[in-house]
């Protein structure tokens, strides 16, 4: 059991935090400090030359991660798809996307990953499928009152003729949440709930049938050995049962519907997760090996998400808050300090993470500006004057923490994220729908570069193969994983040194936090038996917390001292304060 009273990071409050849990074996709780990495299937590599990375390309690119020294992979969507949200609205929950390869070639992944002693973990949708898929055609098709519409939320407009929506939430990626049908008899219809966009039916999870049709879902791929699965929007599944107006959802940003108290976390959420752990559980049954299942749990606190992480609910759910802290000391120190408390308490660990496919990659996060504001994202290319640097600290902290953390393809070879794409080749409902580049997200989903100096970058099969489905940028030859192997200060080494001492030293991944005395720009703390992580969030070196030279550091670090935008690792046999 992970015990934490966490300090406020004070010098004046050395308390002890987040002590180490109870021994167990390694095939379970493997997952609480683990480092998975998720792979963008469509960007990572492509073996067939259509330009779109495939299953094919993740086996080919598996010895690669295995050389990394990740324990697992999360695989987004490659479900049957009609790819407008790119997978993210699923046509048929237990089938491979041609375009992606088959469920053989599923299978071989799995064979090939287990081989190199890498986990599997799948994306699942639960909020809603594709309009595409059967059941959405079949409510269409029986019109009102049909028995396939309570498996989505239809229901009646409201004006004189059921004009306007049936309330006024908005959706995720712009316009309402609600779109009416034309009935089978070529009248205006009912409307129905889309929380993202009108291609993403949200599901009725009041309707038992779709808990049942979920239940098959999981088994369906347990069976095919994955090891878990990666939980998308987590605490969307349940909606007020009378789907009441929202508290003036354009007020500001705060009330955008992503936080709306009666479209998501309603707590009937909390039994899903209790029956799909307990599904977990049960494979573990047969063969002692733990199945893990990791929310994308988006709340407003770490005090709300740790419910979705109690012992019989979800094994981890992403820690948003540290991926959305601006570039200030005490805003990560408080983020880390409220994790180690509020998610500790549960008797889970924490599940960091920095990067993934919907945010702008740390490089350009951490450019320039503090909090990495609009004037950084024109510093992509490089990632600005302290880009790189910081993305460098921040990764080196992440993999410093108590628990588990997560990977994003590409940020192992520290890419910045790409601003300047055309808006003619944008592929994000979000500019579709808004026709704003803000919150557009394929600038981190470029696909990867792996070799040679112009594009395609080895992505896909040779020179004559069909152009990458994004375009990529010249600058891309610079991060290439080549390059970046080759490369003993790159990004990628960095990485794999730091993911090699979390799995030899003791002090590392599970186990005790103590934060301690430090300079006004500097987080340090110890990690179980004297292994110290300083970060200095200034621009100006300063004393190193500890003699003697780091065992790692994420940029150069002098004997005895730390620099800027700099973070580094020593062992102590002192008890440091
Ligand atoms: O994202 C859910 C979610 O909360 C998004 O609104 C996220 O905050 C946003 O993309 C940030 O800009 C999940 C997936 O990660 C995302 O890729 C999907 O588009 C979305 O669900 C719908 O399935």
């Amino acid at each position: 059991m992970l015990t934490a009273t966490v300090g406020n990071g004070s010098s004046a409050d050395p308390s002890p935090v987040a002590t180490t849990g109870v021994p167990h074996s390694t095939a379970q709780r493997w997952w609480r400090d683990a480092v998975i990495y998720q792979v963008y299937v469509r960007s990572f590599l492509d073996s067939t030359g259509d330009g779109i990375g495939d299953l094919a390309g993740v086996r080919t690119g598996l010895p690669y991660l295995k050389k990394l020294g990740v324990d697992g992979v999360w695989l987004s969507p490659f479900y049957p798809s009609p790819q407008h949200d790119h997978g993210y609205d699923v046509a048929d929950y237990c089938d491979v996307d041609p375009v992606y390869g088959d469920l053989a070639e599923f299978d071989g992944l799995v064979v090939d990953a287990h081989r190199l002693g890498l986990k599997v973990l799948l994306d699942i949708v639960p909020n809603h499928c594709s309009s595409e898929h059967p059941w959405f055609r079949a409510a269409l098709a029986e019109g009102s009152g049909g028995t396939s519409r309570s498996l989505f939320h239809f229901a009646d407009g409201r004006g004189t003729d059921g004009e306007l929506p049936p309330n006024n939430w908005r959706a995720m990626f712009g316009g309402p949440a609600w779109s009416r049908v034309t009935e089978p008899d070529g009248t205006p219809g009912q409307w129905y709930l889309h929380m993202f966009t009108p291609e993403q039916p949200d599901l009725n999870w009041r309707n038992p049938v779709v808990g049942d049709m979920f239940e098959k879902v999981l088994r369906f791929w347990l069976d095919r050995g994955v090891d878990g699965f990666r939980i998308d929007v987590a605490a969307g599944l349940y909606k007020h049962p009378e789907l009441p107006d929202s508290p003036d959802p354009e007020a500001d940003e705060r009330t955008r519907d992503s936080v709306n108290p009666l479209a998501w976390n309603q707590p009937e959420v909390h039994q899903v997760w209790r029956d799909w752990r307990a599904l977990c559980e049960e494979y573990t049954a047969r063969d002692g090996h733990d199945r893990l299942l990791v929310g994308e749990v988006s709340v407003r606190t770490p005090r709300e998400q740790a419910a979705y992480v109690r012992p019989d609910e979800l094994h981890q759910a992403f820690f948003f808050h540290l991926l959305t802290a601006r570039w200030d000391i005490e805003v990560f120190r408080t983020v880390i300090s409220e994790a180690l408390t509020d998610i500790a308490e549960t008797g889970s660990t924490v599940t960091w993470v920095l990067n993934n496919h919907d945010q702008v990659r740390t490089v350009t996060r951490y450019a320039t500006e503090p909090g990495g504001g609009p004037g950084a994202v024109s510093e992509a290319t490089s990632g600005g004057e302290h880009g790189p640097a910081r993305a460098r600290a921040a990764a080196l902290l992440m993999l410093a923490l108590p628990g588990a953390a997560y990977v994003y393809q590409g940020e192992e070879l520290g890419l910045p994220e790409v601003v300047d794409l055309p808006d003619d080749v944008l592929t994000d409902p979000i500019f579709h729908r808004t026709g704003s580049r803000r919150g557009v997200r394929d600038g981190c989903r470029v696909p990867l570069p792996w070799s040679g100096h112009a594009s395609p970058f080895g992505f896909t099969k040779d020179a004559e193969a069909a152009r990458p489905w994004l375009p990529q940028p010249e600058w891309f030859a610079e991060h290439s994983t080549e390059r970046a192997v080759a490369d003993t200060r790159s990004f990628w080494h960095l990485y794999r040194e730091g993911l090699h001492l979390r799995r030899s030293l003791p002090q590392l991944g599970e186990g005790t936090l103590r934060w301690l005395d430090s300079p006004p720009q500097v987080l340090a703390f110890v990690r179980g038996d004297g292994l110290v992580c300083a970060i200095n969030f200034g621009t100006d070196p300063v004393p190193a917390p500890v003699p003697g030279a780091p065992l790692l550091a994420s940029g150069d670090c002098p004997e005895g001292t730390l620099p800027g935008s700099t973070a580094a690792w020593w062992i102590t046999a002192s008890d440091p304060r």
